[in-house]
C-alpha cells in the first residue's frame, strides 16, 4: 500500500529528529520511503505560543494495514523521545497519516484522508512538491487545487 505521512517537530534536534523517523521507517521489512519533500520551517498552526515546527511529507510503501502502520508510528514517537502531553502541545516529533491510496477510513483511533490536512499549509506545501497531481479522496480535487485554494483563502483574510 502507498501511505503519504506527514511528519513535524518543535522540539529539540529538529532536523535529526526527522531524519531519524524516516530511517526508522525505511529500514521497516518490505517498506520503503520511496519520495521525501525537503524540510520546511513553518509557523505554528492552531496553538500559535510554541516554537516553530520543521515538517516534510514522505511517500510510503508498506505492507502493514492502516491500523498496523498507527502503531508503528505510535511506537516510533515514543521512541523519539515524545511524551504524553495535553493536545496542540508542542512535540519532539509527529507523525501523522494523511492518505492510504483513495481509502477513507473513519474510525474512533484514525481518520483517512487526515480531517484538517486541506487547511494546512505545512501539509499542502511538501505534499505538492513530491505528488502535486494526488487527489484528495474526498475533495476529489489534487494537492496542487487545494493548495492554491489554500493560498487563496489565506489572501482574503488578509
Ligand atoms: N502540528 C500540529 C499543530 N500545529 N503547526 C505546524 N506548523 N506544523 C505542525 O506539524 C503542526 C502545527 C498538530 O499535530
Ligand atoms: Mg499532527
Ligand atoms: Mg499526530
Amino acid at each position: 500500500m502507498i501511505y503519504y505521512l506527514g511528519l513535524g517537530a518543535n522540539l529539540g534536534e529538529k532536523e535529526k529528529q526527522l531524519k531519524k523517523a524516516i530511517k526508522f521507517l525505511h529500514r521497516q521489512d518490505r517498506s520503503s520511503v520511496q519520495k521525501k519533500s525537503g524540510f520546511y520551517l513553518t509557523a505554528p498552526y492552531g496553538k500559535k505560543n510554541q516554537p516553530s515546527f520543521l515538517n516534510c511529507v514522505i511517500e510510503y510503501r508498506t505492507e502493514l494495514f492502516p491500523s498496523e502502520l498507527l502503531q508503528l508510528c505510535q511506537k516510533l514517537e515514543k521512541k523519539l523521545g515524545r511524551i504524553k502531553r495535553e493536545k496542540w502541545a508542542a512535540r519532539e516529533i509527529d507523525i501523522d497519516i494523511l492518505f492510504c491510496e483513495d481509502q477513507v477510513i473513519n474510525s474512533p483511533e484514525l481518520i483517512i484522508p487526515h480531517p484538517d490536512l486541506h487547511n494546512r499549509q505545512f501539509v499542502l506545501e511538501p505534499m505538492q512538491e513530491i505528488n502535486p497531481s494526488y487527489e484528495h479522496p474526498i475533495f476529489q480535487k489534487t494537492i496542487k487545487q487545494l493548495y492554491k485554494e489554500l493560498q487563496w483563502e489565506k489572501k482574503q483574510q488578509q
